[in-house]
């Protein structure tokens, strides 16, 4: 069964020359355009996902790629409205449903922060799927979901516990070192899980909470020392994830601390990061395939993740299907208003870029 958002979205389109609702202030004769905008927010293991289900933008036709680029280009100020203050915080992550374009999926997702579009996000994959389930929209446990980099399948387990079976995932090179400003050589490796990553173990400090400015500091150094050596993922692509590892602390296999596009840092443990870190362990025969590797974020919180190979010889690395597990609940139901006469009716400058 095919899920229809279109539709929806075209009938409270929102953002550059969507649909208005028109608003009476006071008297009938001052009126307010007010366009406006249903969303469920959910966390996953702490990290906030504000699932855009009525009132996005109508993107058009074409692959998800296609209309992610629109979604970037065009619909700037709606992703910054609906995710960052006042009516949002960097934090969040935005999710706007979609009809798919590949037919074998039920809905289409494009996923976006504070700065712009992700190419998946394992943790509001999963908040997605609370989100669907909770509307009654999913009537089968799996549902597959039509992404900017491909399909992914997510599953409904129990009451609260979600799977969602990854993109295609690979290690792109191990043990790039590069110099970063106040701090010395670090290295580590790139590696694709839905988005780019740069895994390493270094850290000036603990993974705790209490260090998370210190941590944050190093891990934007590092991304532009990454930048002005020109250490890319594929194809030149950016590495806009940083991904820091050490010893577990809450029963998991490794802690991570992982900073995303924007400058904030995520409070899950990140799906598209444990995928990074699955391909990177299998690459270097540290995981048997099907074995759990439990990957705690900077709250505590886990995932659990396994995969399967997919190949063993695709460039001479292994590609991987990673699978990650983990518990989401639902925190909000609201109408998001954007007032045409509201000096920051399209959002705050987010903080960082
Ligand atoms: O869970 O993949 C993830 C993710 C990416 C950015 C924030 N969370």
């Amino acid at each position: 069964m095919r899920l229809t958002f279109h539709g929806l979205s075209r009938r409270l389109a929102v953002g550059t020359g969507g649909g208005a609702a028109v608003e009476f202030l006071q008297e009938p004769s001052i009126v307010r355009q007010v366009q406006r905008v249903q969303v469920v927010d959910s966390h996953t293991a702490g990290e906030p996902t504000r699932v855009v289900v009525e009132g996005g933008p109508d993107l058009g036709t074409g692959s998800l790629a296609e209309r992610r680029e629109r979604l970037d280009r065009d619909h700037r100020s709606f992703c910054s409205g609906v995710v960052r203050e006042p009516r949002g915080s960097d934090v969040l992550v935005g999710a706007l449903l979609c009809d798919p374009y590949d037919p074998s999926c039920e809905a289409g997702v494009i996923f976006f922060n504070n700065v712009g579009s992700l190419g998946m996000c394992g943790h509001g994959a999963i908040g997605v799927m609370a989100t669907l389930r909770h509307l009654q929209r999913i009537t089968m446990g799996k549902m597959r979901l039509d992404t900017p980099v491909g399909m992914v399948t997510a599953a409904s387990l129990d009451d609260d516990r979600f799977a969602v079976d990854n993109v295609e995932s690979f290690r792109h090179a191990a043990g790039v070192t590069v110099e970063v400003a106040g701090h010395g050589p670090v290295s580590g490796d790139v590696a694709w899980g839905g988005n780019w990553f740069f895994l390493t173990e270094s850290s000036p400090c603990p993974l705790e909470l209490a260090n998370v400015e210190q941590l944050q500091q190093f891990a934007r150094a590092v991304r532009c020392a990454l930048a002005s050596a020109g250490v890319t993922g594929e194809d030149g692509a950016e590495i806009d994830h940083i991904e820091l590892f050490g010893p577990p602390r809450s029963g998991g296999d490794a802690r991570n601390f992982v900073l995303c596009p924007g400058g904030v840092y995520d409070r899950s443990p990140c799906g598209t990061g444990t995928s990074a870190k699955l391909a990177c362990l299998v690459a270097e025969g540290k995981l048997r395939v099907d074995a759990t590797w439990r990957q705690e974020g900077i709250l505590g919180s886990i995932f659990e993740a396994r995969c399967s190979v997919v190949s063993d010889a695709v460039r001479g690395r292994p590609v991987i299907r990673p699978t990650i597990v983990g518990d989401a609940y639902l925190i909000a139901e609201s109408t998001l208003r954007f007032d045409e006469a509201d000096p920051f009716c399209w959002g705050l400058p987010a903080e960082q870029p």
